[in-house]
Order: C-alpha cells, then sequence, then structure tokens
C-alpha cells in the first residue's frame, strides 16, 4: 500500500470541532495596499495584533527566567531568530546562499535514502520517512522546532552562515505574497511563483472541502536563487493536479526522482487562512495545549485549513503541497519557524502553566486512538542530530536550545 493513500484515512478521523470565524483585521487595510501598488514598493500588512501577544509574552519569559535562574541561556546570550522583511537584502542573501550551500553538500548519509544526493535532501528524507508518527500527534510542535533548529545548525556549521533561521510572519504577506519580498523572484527573494501552466483545483484537504482554485503558476520556479533547484525526493502524496504530477507516487519514498521546483502561489489560501487574525485568534482563544495544536494544523472535516496547512499551500505546488515531501520547498523552514514562534508566543502567555503542556496520540491516522505521546519518547533526526526527547524541545531557552523570536 502506498503511503498516499493513507491519508485520507488520517484526515477522515483527525480534526476537532468547527472553529469560530476569525475577526477581521481593520489593520490589514486596502489603503496600505494601494500604496504598495502606486510606489511599487511592497508594504508588509501589520501584525499589530500578534505582535503585541509576542511583546507580553516576551515580558514573560524575561520575569520567568528571572525567578527561574537555573539555565545556562538567558535574554542576554540568546540567539535572536528575526523576520524575513526586517533582514537587509544582504542577509536575506546569506540565508538563501546557506541553502543553496546545503543543496550542493553531498548526502552525508546515502545508505539511509537512495534519492538523497545533497545534505539538504537528507532533511526531507528523515520527514518523508517519519510524516506518519510527527503529524497532529503530540509531538508535532517538539519535532519540528528539534528539526528546524537541526538545520539552523547545519547552515551555520557546514555552510559558515552566521545568521540565525529566519521566519515568514504569514499575516505580513497574506493579502498579496505574489509581490512580497519572499516571493518576488528577486535575487534577495525566495524565488517566484511557478510559471503558468494548465492545472485543475488543488485538493489540499482530501476531505473535499474547499478545493484550492488555480492561481497563476502550476510549471517550474523560473526566477529567483532557486530557478535552477533539483527536487530530488518525492512525491509521496502529491496534491498538484497536473497530469503526472497527481498520478505519480512512488512505490519507495526515497527513491531518486529529480524534477523541477514547481509552486502554485495562492493568496485565495493565504488571505483566508494566514492572517494575523488568524495567528490571533489560535494564540488567544486555544488554551490547551492540544486544542492548540489541532486548531493550528486544521479541522479538515469542516474545511478549516489552520495556519499550518494555510502556510504550506500559500506556495503549494511540488513538494510544498506533499504532506511528506514538503521539506523539499526551500521556504519550509521560513514556515515552519514561524509555526515554531507560534507556539513560543503561546507559551509565554502562560509560561507556569504553558512551558510543559504537552499531550495527544502517536500516530498520524489514528491521533486519538494511538498510544498517548510521551515525554520521554525520542525525536530522532538520524544522521541530522543527537536523539532527544520530547521533554527537551518544550523550551527555546532549555535543553540544546538558546533562542527567541523578535
Ligand atoms: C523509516 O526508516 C527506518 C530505518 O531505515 C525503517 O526501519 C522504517 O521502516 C522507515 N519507516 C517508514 C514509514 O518508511
Ligand atoms: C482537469 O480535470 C479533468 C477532469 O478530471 C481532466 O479531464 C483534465 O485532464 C484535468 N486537466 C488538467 C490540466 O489537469
Ligand atoms: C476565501 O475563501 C472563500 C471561500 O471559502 C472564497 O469565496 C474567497 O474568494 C476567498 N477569498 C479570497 C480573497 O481569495
Ligand atoms: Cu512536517
Amino acid at each position: 500500500m502506498q503511503l498516499r493513500h493513507l491519508v485520507p484515512a488520517f484526515l477522515a478521523v483527525y480534526g476537532i470541532h468547527a472553529a469560530p470565524a476569525p475577526v477581521e483585521n481593520v489593520e490589514n487595510s486596502f489603503a496600505e495596499r494601494d500604496t504598495a501598488a502606486a510606489s511599487s514598493v511592497f508594504i508588509p500588512a501589520s501584525t499589530l495584533y500578534t505582535d503585541i501577544l509576542a511583546a507580553k509574552g516576551l515580558l514573560n519569559l524575561a520575569i520567568y527566567q528571572a525567578s527561574n535562574p537555573s539555565s545556562s541561556c538567558n535574554l542576554f546570550n540568546t540567539a535572536v531568530r528575526r523576520e524575513w522583511s526586517s533582514l537587509s537584502k544582504q542577509e536575506r542573501r546569506a540565508y538563501i546562499d546557506a541553502e543553496l550551500c546545503l543543496m550542493s553538500k553531498p548526502s552525508k548519509d546515502p545508505s539511509f535514502a537512495a534519492g538523497a544526493k545533497s545534505r539538504y535532501d537528507d532533511f526531507v528524507a528523515v520527514h518523508i520517512n517519519q510524516t506518519l508518527s510527527i503529524h497532529g500527534t503530540a509531538n508535532f510542535l517538539a519535532w519540528h522546532r528539534y528539526f528546524t533548529w537541526a538545520f539552523e545548525q547545519e547552515l551555520r556549521n557546514e555552510c559558515g552562515y552566521t545568521g540565525y533561521q529566519p521566519y515568514w510572519n504569514w499575516g505580513k504577506y497574506a493579502l498579496d505574497p505574489l509581490h512580497s519580498p519572499l516571493f518576488d523572484g528577486s535575487d534577495y527573494s525566495m524565488s517566484g511563483n511557478g510559471v503558468y501552466e494548465p492545472h485543475n483545483c488543488t485538493n489540499a484537504l482530501p476531505t473535499g472541502l474547499n478545493c484550492i482554485p488555480p492561481g497563476s503558476g502550476g510549471g517550474c520556479v523560473s526566477t529567483g536563487p532557486f530557478k535552477d533547484y533539483v527536487v530530488n525526493l518525492g512525491p509521496v502524496s502529491p496534491t498538484l493536479a497536473i497530469p503526472g504530477i497527481i498520478d505519480y507516487s512512488s512505490p519507495d519514498p526515497l527513491a531518486y526522482n529529480p524534477r523541477c521546483l514547481r509552486r502554485d502561489i495562492s493568496s485565495w489560501v493565504s488571505s483566508n487562512w494566514t492572517k494575523d487574525s488568524d495567528v490571533y485568534d489560535l494564540v488567544s482563544n486555544y488554551k490547551d495545549i492540544i486544542s492548540f495544536q489541532n486548531h493550528m494544523q486544521g479541522d479538515f472535516p469542516t474545511g478549516f485549513y489552520g495556519v499550518h496547512t494555510g502556510g504550506h499551500f500559500t506556495t503549494g505546488g511540488d513538494p510544498g503541497g506533499d504532506l511528506f515531501a514538503s521539506p523539499g520547498e526551500p521556504t519550509f523552514f521560513l514556515h515552519h519557524a514561524q509555526i515554531d514562534r507560534t507556539w513560543w508566543i503561546w507559551q509565554n502567555q502562560d509560561l507556569k502553566n504553558r512551558i510543559k503542556a504537552f499531550g495527544g496520540g502517536t500516530s498520524t491516522l489514528d491521533p486519538t486512538g494511538s498510544p498517548p505521546g510521551k515525554l520521554t519518547d525520542p525525536i530522532n533526526l538520524g544522521s541530522l542530530a543527537t536523539t532527544i526527547q520530547n521533554q527537551d524541545a518544550l523550551s527555546t531557552t532549555g535543553g540544546p536550545f538558546c533562542y527567541i523570536y523578535v
């Protein structure tokens, strides 16, 4: 049985109750968009609502650390992860070049995955291998935190990158992702859209609701730093509805299948699911860890994407729209840094009760019926990093970590 056939089964059992409609964010004003169009300078939308939560959280963290001074990591020596649009062009280019560098270094674990040619592919392979035990599960947030941190370490240690992992604050670009500094196709962007290729709607939620209308891409990415990047692994669970993509799934999910990077950037997705108000609603209204992580990952039976699915399907395409192979999309780690930051902001609202909060199942296909995840369960990333436990990944300023977000 191919892995992709398991996904609809998972989606049918996964999900919680219907979500309240997100409040409209008055800060994402059309005036800002018009100004941007007139001067052809992109002005990111305001993220004031979550910025306030983040600032309040950081203050809470400072107070918490002052009364729990056990850690060798503190606000004076911590690494600081920053937002893409707040980086200078040179800083963006340094991150891009470090990713390109990892894509050019050989795999360090070729026996694990036949299709993994580069060190970058090693990350994709580990994610493909563990997909069905790291999504919709207790370890979702902790696992992806450690995975993203391991990637940041590799950029620094293997490729001489001196910055830290930047994040993609979805709300800033949600109304107009194509003209944003992330996707404008310039040398300082993460490359632009795919070229237009006729395609049907993208079935992001195999429960059949809300098929994403085709955008202006679908073909190979032809602009910016990643235009020559070759995707080696997958597809495993493709969603881009182009014959040859949608009906192709390798019998060996770790086989070698070189092809172009495809995108179909969707403002339909980003403007509906990843506005600042969507993040604000998630952080402020979902107070226990289970409802927080479930709402973040979407409530598929009701057609609610959540910011996690929304971010992935803002690029969509191949492998961006593939639950298994998605780390092959160069923006994966920018998106997951923002997933991690959103968890961090949530934790910081009530550190005493939330810093140890952990719960859920162990199987993506049976999130509520599988054995509960444990704090002592390992996070084993193979050749990417040493094995830790879930409990080591709950604080960004404890265990192996020492970073915050501004
Ligand atoms: C993941 O990799 C391990 C080690 O090679 C293997 O035993 C396991 O079957 C793989 N799991 C999946 C779901 O591919
Ligand atoms: C769109 O879907 C229809 C019906 O399933 C199919 O016949 C057609 O080939 C598809 N077109 C593309 C471009 O995928
Ligand atoms: C948001 O989604 C709805 C359907 O749920 C759709 O009608 C609308 O066009 C979308 N909005 C944008 C701006 O794409
Ligand atoms: Cu993942």
